[in-house]
């Protein structure tokens, strides 16, 4: 790895603190990720991104930065994304998923918040989070109230805050308001890029967006077979990739990863043996390197074979509708597309109901485990929901953190679980 410490040093980064995050990672990815056997060749690519993910990645948004690119971060899958990549900005997702800078963070916010919102003050208040440092706006939304509150005080530290007004229902009054934040957002993001979004660069964007959305949808399809074709470790990394990466060439390595597990398929070769317990997680999301769960569920003997999250299908699930011939055309598009999104910030949210039904069916699990954040109140009470929506198949639910202090107690539950599959 070349040496980033001046670049390190010019973001402003902890250079001490980062090193130590850095190894910790480092040893985390061997341990997890480098130890699993038979993993698909394409996955060569996603390590070589961890590898760099501090380094050449930003080395490439701080040169695009200097050439006079924006760059817009954000926390939530209701972004519409194609209005940056339309005004030539770069989108990054900020949601950190490791526990760090947590006494930092709790200075300015209660101890009982999910660990994704104190992980990301953390990363940002400990100096460690160089995407952090990049943005020229950073893009809130008012989803949950923690999330909610928590911009306002992200804001004083950072400046440079702007919250988009999410509303909670899906009626013809919320509808009306939605789009007008999205238009909203659309003149916020030519304010701070200087660009103008033409109908032109919005169909480019739309199809960048819409292409990566297809790879991964293809990825998720391949998951179906049994045995299945890559692990839910390496599937769920090039979810959490998608975040960073630049969409041209994430889209390219992902279909390339895709033209090979279809092969794999094909020859019934997979990560586990076939007829391994196969099991769907369900709720919060998981931000990179939050790989906890999913280590503990296939180094128990089972397959992940699919994420019912916004770090997976729900990110993904729908594509933009690109038949617009005028921008206004394409907002009203971009706008009924985004409120699509079932996130159990919205109430009633049935569709998430029965889009979590459907993957059980489609991906042919054999239990589904409901993961929830602590102090994640949304996905916490949808889950007695989704215990009774799913019908006969096996359920459990869990409840943690980014800590590993529940390791061995998860373990425990996890394999208990695993037996009834079976
Ligand atoms: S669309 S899931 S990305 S809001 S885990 S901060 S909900 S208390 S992240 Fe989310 Fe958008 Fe919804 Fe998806 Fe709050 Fe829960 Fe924490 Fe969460």
């Amino acid at each position: 790895m070349s040496d980033y410490t001046e670049m390190w040093k010019n973001l402003g980064l902890n250079l001490e603190n980062h090193a130590g995050l850095l190894g910790v990672l480092t040893e985390g990815y061997k341990n997890i990720y480098l130890s699993q056997k038979g993993r698909p060749k394409g996955m060569e690519y996603f390590d070589f991104v961890i590898s760099e993910i501090h380094g050449l990645r930003i080395k490439e948004i701080y040169e695009a930065k200097e050439s006079g690119r924006k760059v817009v971060g954000t926390f939530c899958v209701y972004v519409p994304e194609e209005i940056i990549l339309a005004a030539d900005g770069i989108s990054i997702g900020l949601c950190a998923g490791a526990e760090v800078g947590t006494n930092e963070a709790e200075k300015f916010i209660p101890r009982n918040t999910c660990a994704l919102i104190k992980a990301f003050m953390g990363f940002k208040l400990a100096g460690l989070c160089p995407y952090m440092e990049l943005t020229d706006l950073i893009v809130g939304e008012t989803t949950c109230d923690g999330k909610k509150k928590a911009y306002e005080i992200f804001n004083n530290i950072t400046g440079k805050v702007y919250v988009m007004e999410l509303p909670n229902m899906k009626n013809e009054e919320s509808k009306k308001l939605w789009h007008s934040e999205v238009v909203r957002f659309k003149d916020a993001t030519e304010a701070i890029t200087g660009k103008t979004i033409t109908l032109a660069n919005l169909k480019k964007g739309a199809t960048l967006v819409n292409e990566r959305r297809r790879a991964l949808q293809r990825l998720s399809k391949l998951r179906a077979a049994d045995p299945s074709p890559i692990s839910g470790l390496d599937a769920l990394l090039v979810n959490q990739v998608s975040f960073y990466d630049d969409p041209v060439r994430f889209t390219q390595m992902t279909d390339r990863l895709g033209d090979e597990l279809e092969e794999r398929v094909k020859q019934g070769t997979g990560i586990a043996p076939k007829g391994a317990p196969r099991v769907l997680i369900s709720g919060s999301p998981m931000a990179i390197p939050n790989w906890k769960l999913h280590s503990i569920i296939e180094g128990s003997g089972a397959v992940v074979v699919g994420e019912e999250s916004c770090v997976g299908e729900r990110n993904f699930r729908d594509l933009l509708d690109e038949n617009f011939s005028s921008v206004d055309e394409a907002l009203e598009k971009m706008a009924s597309r985004y409120l699509e999104i079932d996130c159990a910030c919205f109430t009633p949210n049935d569709e998430r109901l029965e889009n979590i039904k459907a993957m059980t069916e489609k991906l042919h699990a054999d239990g589904l485990i409901h993961y929830a954040l602590q102090f994640c109140t949304p996905y916490m009470m949808e889950a007695y929901k989704v215990e009774k929506a799913i019908g006969t198949i096996p359920f459990m639910r869990l409840e943690t953190d980014y800590s590993m202090g529940d390791f061995g107690q998860l373990k425990t539950r996890v394999e208990a679980f695993l037996e009834m599959l079976q």
